[in-house]
């Protein structure tokens, strides 16, 4: 037996961020082109195309049984239109693979779905430690004014359906409404 050697990497607790992540991955609205509710807004957001959000792997796990993934995630603040910025979201290609998401900075909420179109939020702020269970698909947004900062663990065989939430959208949305963040139906939901 070839044991792996153990390692560690360094969070750093102020900010969220890994120091020395395997991989950090920058996702711009060019690479969610689609998935904002408000189509004109989106459009002419595009002209700056901003990043959204930042993905800290720590280690680039080999996506096989046993191995755990772990990353922080960084979404900054900002809207499309009344749409506050959001991850891709994404159901497991495994889909009896669950996932932990901590909370380390700002605020957002998690919102979470099944294919049947079952809809949870859990509003995060730091400390909340939040159960994603097989089967729900998982998108976060940013609802602060600052850095919304979670730190993720999954099975490093989950994989990524995108495509489902591509095609379909997500049952939920989340707007700023009269200065507040509100969880509405997704009119465009197929
Ligand atoms: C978390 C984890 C990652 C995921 C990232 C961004 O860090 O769930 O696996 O990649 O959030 O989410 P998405 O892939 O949906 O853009
Ligand atoms: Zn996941």
């Amino acid at each position: 037996m070839t044991y792996m050697t153990p390692f560690s990497r360094m969070l750093e607790l102020k900010s969220g961020t890994f120091t020395d992540p395997d991989h950090i991955q920058t996702r711009r609205l060019s690479d969610l082109k689609g998935l904002f509710s408000d189509p004109k807004a989106e459009a002419k957001l595009l002209e700056d195309n901003p990043v959204l959000y930042e993905v800290y792997l720590a280690f680039d796990a080999p996506p096989v049984h046993g191995h755990l993934g772990y990353s922080t995630t960084v979404i900054y603040p900002g809207k499309v239109g009344d749409e506050y910025f959001m991850t891709k979201g994404h159901y497991h290609a495994k889909g009896e693979c669950g996932e932990l998401y901590t909370c380390l900075h700002g605020e957002g909420y998690l919102l979470m779905q099944t294919r049947e179109g079952e809809v949870k939020a859990i509003h995060m702020t730091p400390g909340v430690a939040a159960y994603v269970p097989p089967y729900w698909a998982h998108r976060t947004m940013n609802t602060g004014k600052d850095n919304f900062v979670f730190y993720a663990c999954y099975p490093a065989e989950a994989g990524y359906d995108y495509g489902t939430i591509a095609e379909k959208g997500f049952a939920s949305i989340v707007l700023e409404k009269n200065g507040k963040a509100e969880v509405v139906a997704n009119p465009k939901y197929r």
